[in-house]
């Protein structure tokens, strides 16, 4: 019988809290040295008890900023990026301490395209070990961000991607061993985009039309600073492209949008207006097979979905709520001007690869120790993450099929990601899967009892990559495990 207390000392839980241990949930503002404004009430922000409050759509959604290279070649394309601690502003009024790319609390986005390099210089001013991960991406293990692979304050790394893969939205992040949650709760996170010449023929939105917003939950004091290390089910606060719940303008025709949850531990389940319909184009590695018509899409920690929506259905004026079943408004689309569209969403846009025969079955059992004091351990197969081990060793060229299965008892929900590949499930408990598992993916949301089984081939890079339950605080108390591809 499990014990109720212990239940709730998890994250992933309604209800639930999880305490992570001590020097993990170090405050940024404490840590970075500022001292935090005591700001006065801001507009559009009020004070609920120990908490700030925003109210909704009192500031427009920004877009974010694409970094410009340092210098190009031909083939490839040089960025500096440095990571460093920067007071924001996230709620209208407050000055916020976080971890920032360039200064920005969601990361500048890199927009590349198939077949071109990219390298990134990464500075680390943190007082802190950080570093980064491509979530998503087909890389080289050196180039990989493996959670003890980091870079140390003062210190730099030049992180190379070769982006040979599909078209895609990927998103880096930090990926320090145990540090991870705090420090991609507190902004290390941002956008890494792969076009390609086959998709532009598809006549897709594009240019000012394709928008990659990133959602996340947050939860702030009195003072505006971001409370992290309690439950993650309490943060109260959504944030689209860094704001909270925010408007956001647009013209009566189509767009793409780009999601992506950047939430630690969250999971949206998102409806748009009144019951309107949405179109999926893509999830985590690119394009579906053919667009699927949606009313309510689930977008668990670090996937993303592609929509189109068209606001040519809605006359000028019209105010459409993108709104989360639990946490409510997350984004108010407004209508208010008209404007030519030649974009189309056709019927085709991309095959899934055939993969070859599998040769190797393995089982995979997501859980927590929940005897140990003070905190569960995170378990994959029964163990806590050691980067000295290797859980699996895959033979280069193999194709396999994982069972991943989530032995928690009711109520604890998991993630799960699998670094380097791009992986299709074939199967969600014995039968076929539902939309939220379908196309190229490298992460999904499964319940309690829930089996996963997913088809991958291994066929490119060498060397030791991670796997790990993706609500980053999981991960951080152990739910992580390490395979090692050979030759
Ligand atoms: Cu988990």
């Amino acid at each position: 019988m499990l014990n109720r207390r212990k239940l709730l000392a998890l994250g992933g839980v309604a209800g639930g809290a999880l305490l992570l241990p001590e020097g993990v949930s170090r405050p940024a503002a404490t840590a970075a040295g500022h001292q935090h404004h005591h700001a006065t009430q801001g507009l559009g922000t009020r004070v609920r008890g120990s908490r700030l409050a925003a109210t909704p759509f009192s500031v427009q959604m920004p877009l974010l900023p694409e970094q410009r290279p340092v210098t190009s070649t031909s083939d490839t394309d040089l960025y500096r990026i440095d990571i460093l601690p920067a007071n924001v502003n996230i709620m209208p009024g407050f000055s916020t301490p976080a971890f920032t790319y360039n200064g920005r609390f969601t990361g500048p986005t890199i927009r590349t395209r198939v077949g071109r390099r990219t390298k990134v210089t990464y500075n680390n001013h943190l007082d802190r070990p950080a570093n980064v991960h491509l979530h998503g991406a087909h890389v080289p293990a050196s180039s990989d961000g493996h959670p003890m692979d980091v870079i140390q304050p003062g210190q730099s790394r030049l992180y190379d991607y070769p982006n040979t893969q599909q078209g895609c939205t990927l998103w880096y992040h930090d990926h320090s061993h145990h540090t991870e949650a705090e420090h991609v709760y507190h902004g290390l996170e941002g956008f890494h985009l792969i076009e390609d010449e086959s998709e532009s023929s598809l006549g897709l939105p594009r240019g000012g039309y394709d928008i990659p917003i990133l959602l996340r939950d947050a939860l702030f004091d009195a003072n505006g600073t971001l409370i992290f290390g309690g439950n993650p089910a309490e943060r109260d606060t959504v944030l689209a492209n860094g704001k909270p719940s925010p408007y956001f303008p647009v013209a009566a025709r189509k767009y793409r949008f780009r999601l992506l949850n950047g939430g630690t531990e969250r999971t949206f389940n998102l409806t748009l207006g009144n019951d309107q319909e949405m179109t999926q184009i893509a999830t985590d590695g690119g394009l579906l097979p053919a667009p699927v018509v949606r009313k309510s899409v689930r977008l668990s920690s670090a996937e993303r979905v592609e929509l189109v929506i068209d606001f040519s259905r809605y006359p000028i004026g019209t105010q459409l709520v993108l709104n989360d079943a639990t946490m409510g408004p997350v984004l108010r689309f407004d209508v208010t001007r008209t404007a030519a569209d030649f974009s189309r969403v056709p019927a085709t846009l991309r095959p899934l690869p055939v993969l070859p025969a599998a040769t190797v079955n393995r089982d995979v059992n997501l859980s927590f120790d929940l005897t140990t004091v003070p905190f569960p351990t995170g378990l994959i197969n029964g163990r806590p993450y050691d980067p000295s081990r290797n859980d699996f060793v895959i033979k280069r060229g193999t194709t396999e099929i994982w069972n991943v299965t989530n032995g928690d008892p009711t109520g604890i929900t998991h993630t799960f990601h699998l670094h380097l590949v791009q992986f299709q499930v074939l199967q969600v408990n014995g039968a076929a899967p539902g939309i939220d598992f379908k196309g190229r993916k490298d992460t999904f949301w499964f319940d309690s009892g829930d089996t996963v089984k997913l088809k991958a081939t291994f066929d490119s890079y060498l060397g030791k990559y991670a796997f790990h339950c993706h609500f980053l605080e999981h991960s951080s108390l152990g739910m992580m495990a390490q395979m090692e591809v050979v030759p």
